[in-house]
């Protein structure tokens, strides 16, 4: 893609002006041209060596401190511009939140390309191995509001912007591969459902209440969804450790103008790991921040989260055979009948500067493709098509909100756009209509179309469909509502089932509109008859009559991509580690520890009853968190080197029994010296195959110990 020469109609201005003439932060970001540009990110003058504070029009304030006013005790002066400006613009300082997945946290980063797939597109990524491209990525919660918990059951968002020399690519997906429902028009609905009750404005962030189970009983399309979002997909461990998907079927087209229908699939190459719900709920207390901490310090700290790109490819013709329709987003396509093949690996090595300017500020839209990528009818994904853009004209109170230095291409663009609100760019000359003749008076003529490397939309968008009609139905195609979440509860391990079971017992116990829990149960009996009967039993309700299906469920078997439990990867790699140390413990094995953690990828977090430095047999040790402020549910694993004498004080501190009643009943390793034992034995921690003697440790590692659930919770 050639780096045109910056027309006149997008020139941009912005870059030599800034607040005070400062010398501060310059910020790199790209031109209308797609040249680079410098902004100043301070409002600071350093002109003589010193930041000196202004208004935001360069004018040197001389007082920060006190208001002017009518005598030492009189009353404010209107004229005082230095204190309106300021709190003019604090009053300001808000813009509406997203209306679903307003709490996130973002990360730049960068893609690459590891298989060149030009047979299948001709998107200007996927043409060379190595070939590369920045990214933004921000990954969030969906119904909470913006300063909600970051551990609530939900959906999380998993949306990925590629600046490709092509322009824009927006991979808008989530960490559940279906969605609750099948047609965009329903989605107001549904969301309204599931956020705070209107009326009462609780609960915040949780679809344990009426309203969620109300609309998801009254429309069956969404029982698959619900499966996952009460499995422990809905409680990821770490924002590092989710899958992402691209939910919908999109298509690939190459240079000849062939089309593939493709599934879009992020696998994090640490593994997917999830909490249990009685640990979210902990982490909730402890550290609502949890992900958006974790996410944050694994970069700074130079542990990059990645994830692998992968497509599953097929085409029409597969499609047709198969018993669902591959338009239905609330169907997926199994990676045992089609494989993922991988084509690229995201890396996230770059944290924000500033949450608001990147984070909050950053627009993803559907739309956002590039030759190569195209749509298809998912009736759920044209409607997104609209929703986007529209919302970001909402939210950022402009059109030109592509001009963001985060939602900006880094390719050149040049338009006939003009004018609106917040307008930075300064197009200069006449030219702003097309066509025009005025390059043969000398004159600057602008942009044309490029119908050789433009955007051409796939020709054949009317699969199985007579376009001439126009209807406002749901195609007989889209009828199985059950099947596919029978297989992936089947799909499912022992104790993963168990805590889809619990979820639902849980969510529903919330509910108190007693038919809906009942006609929630009656969906459920299309799903799978022992589920139904365990969520009843767990309510301590009759089951009622089997609802009536719109299609009979069949048995379509069973996948094991669908388990988090059966793929499962025993590591220390980006997993924290506590080491709970008290007075008089060892510090060579202390030490010792540490290194073996950190030589395997993990975070040894030093954990004591006091921070500040503790005398410890070797030296003084300084502690990375306080026993009472540092829950074993914030680790994956805990480690524990005592002393005999400060164990057995221990055992009589609640918040150390806790630790390892956690750490035990979350099924978590539990390496401890022979000192400890007397707080295990106060915490009720069993041996087994994951309670184990320190040197034992590395060869247990950092996993869950599933076999030891029956012994902690009751899985009736
Ligand atoms: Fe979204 N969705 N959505 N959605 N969505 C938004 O756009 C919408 C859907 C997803 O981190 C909004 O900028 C409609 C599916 C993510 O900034 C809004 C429909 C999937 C994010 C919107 C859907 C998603 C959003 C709110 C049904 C997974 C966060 C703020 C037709 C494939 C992006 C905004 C970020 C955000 C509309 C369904 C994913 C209102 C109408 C399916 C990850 O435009």
């Amino acid at each position: 893609m050639s780096h045109e020469k910056s027309s006149p109609s997008t020139d941009n201005a912005l870059h030599d002006h800034a607040p005070g003439a400062g010398k501060t932060k310059v910020v790199e970001t790209v031109g209308a041209g797609g040249e680079p540009q410098q902004h100043i990110a301070h409002d600071a003058d350093h002109s003589d060596g010193v930041a000196h504070l202004t208004d935001n029009f360069g004018h040197r304030i001389s007082d920060n401190e006190n208001s002017l006013k009518a005598g030492a005790r009189g009353p404010t002066l209107l004229e005082d511009f230095i204190l309106r400006e300021k709190i003019f613009h604090f009053d300001h300082e808000r813009i509406p939140e997203r209306i679903v997945h307003a709490r996130g946290s973002g990360a730049h980063g960068v893609f690459e390309c590891t298989k060149a797939i030009p047979e299948l597109t001709k998107a200007s990524i996927f043409q060379h191995v190595g070939a590369t491209c920045p990214v933004f990525a921000r990954l969030s919660t969906v119904a909470g509001g913006a300063g909600s918990i970051d551990t609530p059951r939900d959906v999380r968002g998993f949306a990925v912007k590629f600046y490709t020399d092509s322009g824009n690519w927006d991979l808008v997906g989530n960490d559940i591969p279906v969605f609750f429902i099948q047609d965009a028009i329903k989605f107001p609905d549904f969301v309204h459902s599931v956020k705070m009750e209107a009326d009462r404005g609780f609960p915040q962030a949780a679809s344990a209440h009426d309203t969620f189970w109300d609309f998801v009983s009254l429309v069956p399309e969404s029982t698959h969804m619900v499966l996952w979002a009460m499995s422990d997909r809905g409680i990821p461990r770490s924002l590092r450790m989710m899958e992402g998907f691209g939910v919908h079927t999109f298509r690939f087209v190459n240079e000849k103008g062939e089309g593939h229908f493709i599934k879009f699939h992020w696998k994090p190459v640490l593994g997917i790991e999830s909490t249990t719900w009685d640990e979210a709920v902990k982490i909730a207390g402890a550290n609502p921040d949890f992900h958006r901490c974790d996410l944050f310090e694994a970069i700074r700290e130079g542990n990059f989260p990645q994830w692998d790109l992968g497509v599953q490819v097929f085409d029409e013709e597969w499609a047709e055979k198969q018993p669902y329709d591959v338009l239905d987003a609330t169907k997926l396509i199994p990676e045992e009948e089609i494989p993922v093949q991988i084509i690229g690996r995201m890396t996230l090595n770059r944290n924000v500067d500033n949450f608001f300017a990147e984070t909050e500020q950053v627009a993803f839209m559907p739309t956002n493709v590039i030759p190569g990528i195209d749509f298809t009818n998912d009736p759920l994904l044209q409607g997104r098509l609209f929703s986007y853009l529209d919302t970001q004209k909402s939210r950022l109170g402009t059109t030109n909100f592509h001009q963001i230095p985060i939602n900006a291409p880094k390719c050149p663009f040049h338009n006939f756009q003009r004018d609106g609100m917040m307008q930075t760019l300064v197009p200069v000359g006449r030219a702003n209509y097309e066509p025009n003749s005025l390059a043969e008076a000398g004159e600057e003529g602008g942009p044309r179309a490029c119908p050789e490397t433009g955007y051409v939309t796939f020709p054949e968008n009317g699969e199985r469909n007579d376009p001439t009609q126009k209807l406002r139905i749901r195609p007989e195609s889209f009828a199985d509502h059950y099947s596919q979440a029978r297989m992936f509860y089947r799909s499912q391990t022992e104790s993963e089932q168990a805590h889809i079971a619990s979820a639902m017992v849980f969510e529903l116990s919330k509910v108190q509109l007693e038919h809906v829990r009942k006609r929630f149960l009656a969906n459920l009996r299309n799903v799978d008859e022992s589920l139904a009967k365990r969520v009843a039993d767990g309510l301590a309700m009759d089951l009622p009559a089997k609802a009536k299906a719109a299609r009979e469920p069949q048995d379509w078997g069973t996948s094991d991509a669908l388990s988090i439990q059966k793929q499962a990867k025993n590591t220390m790699q980006g997993r924290s580690i506590a080491i709970l140390f008290a007075e008089g413990s060892d510090l060579q094995e202390i030490n010792r520890f540490k290194r073996l953690i950190e030589s395997e990828g993990g975070t040894p977090v030093l954990v004591a009853p006091k921070v500040g430095g503790i005398a410890v047999k070797g030296g003084t040790l300084k502690a990375d968190g306080l026993l009472a402020g540092s829950p074993s549910v914030l680790f994956d694993a805990v480690i524990s080197i005592l002393m005999p004498d400060q164990a057995a004080k221990l055992a009589h501190d609640s918040a150390a029994v806790q630790w390892f009643m956690d750490a035990y009943s979350h099924c978590k390793t539990i390496a401890h010296c022979k000192g400890t034992q007397v707080i295990l034995d106060r915490a009720g921690v069993e041996k087994d195959d994951g309670v184990v003697p320190l040197d034992q440790f590395e060869k247990v590692g950092v996993k869950r110990h599933w076999a030891r659930e029956p012994k902690v919770r009751d899985l009736a």
